[in-house]
């Protein structure tokens, strides 16, 4: 869970506990009672003007081709150039479904002019914004190169009818993965019910794998589950050689890392 923020025009930081208490004892927002004090915009609103999507490769392993590139968000706001830090603070501004859909325009923009399919991650809130299903939305032209990251790092339990939202997706023609697979907010029970088209193991498992036989085995034991759901599995945050070739003989179908190349605006050249 992260740490409420401080909200000002130039600043944002952890808000100071005393203003936090001092704020529920008054019966305001208990999450953000110190909101009240920050004024309209700031450096929530410079960021939604300052927004760009940076690109990392995702390549196959069998013939060691770039196959995607997974869309990653970022802003030139200094006070909130990572992007934990600016959901958090949309959430707290009530602004999450905007910067949602400023997301997926920009994406969408992005699908014109480069090639290939693209990975774009959603979280529950995305899930809930009725222009993810409208076959107008920004996306939908696109949804055959799309491929929808759902994280298992946020509970899913607030979408409701989750199946449907999900089967609608795919009459749209997006794919599903299941994204951070191994850091765990639900186990299995996102494979159950996302059935996804692709996974993608999360880096805590990946890193050092070559050294540890503990993680080799979960792996091992999740690429065989994923075969049998005939999930294709890419494995995220490959740094280093060793993970790599251990990666491969465990059966990853696909790698993403800095090993093949760091996320950058435009997509870049990798060589693995
Ligand atoms: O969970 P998700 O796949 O959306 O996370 C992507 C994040 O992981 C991005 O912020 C990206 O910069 C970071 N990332 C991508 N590859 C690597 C890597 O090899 N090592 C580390 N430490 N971070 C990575
Ligand atoms: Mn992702």
């Amino acid at each position: 869970m992260l740490k409420p923020l401080f909200v000002s025009e130039d600043h944002f930081c952890e808000a100071p506990p005393a203003l936090v208490t001092r704020g529920a004892r008054r019966g305001q927002d208990a999450r953000a009672p110190w909101l009240a004090l920050a004024p309209r915009e700031g450096a929530f609103g410079r960021a939604m003007r300052s927004l760009w999507l940076a690109y990392q490769p995702i390549g196959r392993c069998h013939d060691r081709r770039v196959i995607a590139h997974e869309a990653l968000v970022r802003s030139d706001e200094p006070l909130l150039c990572d992007p934990l830090a600016l959901f958090h603070a949309a959430e707290l501004k009530g602004r999450r479904a905007p910067l949602g859909r400023r997301i997926r325009r920009l994406i969408a923009c992005d699908l014109v002019r480069i090639p290939g399919d693209f990975f774009i991650n959603l979280g529950p809130e995305d899930l809930l914004d009725p222009e993810l299903y409208d076959g107008g939305g920004p996306l939908a032209p696109f949804a055959s190169r799309v491929v929808l990251e759902i994280t298992e790092h946020a509970p899913l339990d607030g979408v409701p009818n989750l199946s449907g939202r999900l089967q609608r997706l795919r009459d749209l023609g997006f794919r599903l993965a299941i994204d951070d697979l191994g850091a765990g907010y639900s186990g299995h029970v996102n494979l159950a019910i996302l059935e996804p088209e692709i996974v993608k193991l999360d880096a805590a498992l990946v890193r050092g794998i070559d050294q540890d036989a503990g993680r080799r085995d979960v792996v091992r034991s999740l690429t065989k589950l994923c075969g049998k759901l005939r999930s294709f599995v890419v494995a995220e945050g490959v740094e280093t050689i060793g993970e790599r070739d251990a990666l491969v003989s465990l059966g990853c179908d696909a790698l993403q890392g800095f090993l093949l190349a760091r996320p950058e605006r435009e997509p870049p050249p990798v060589c693995w």
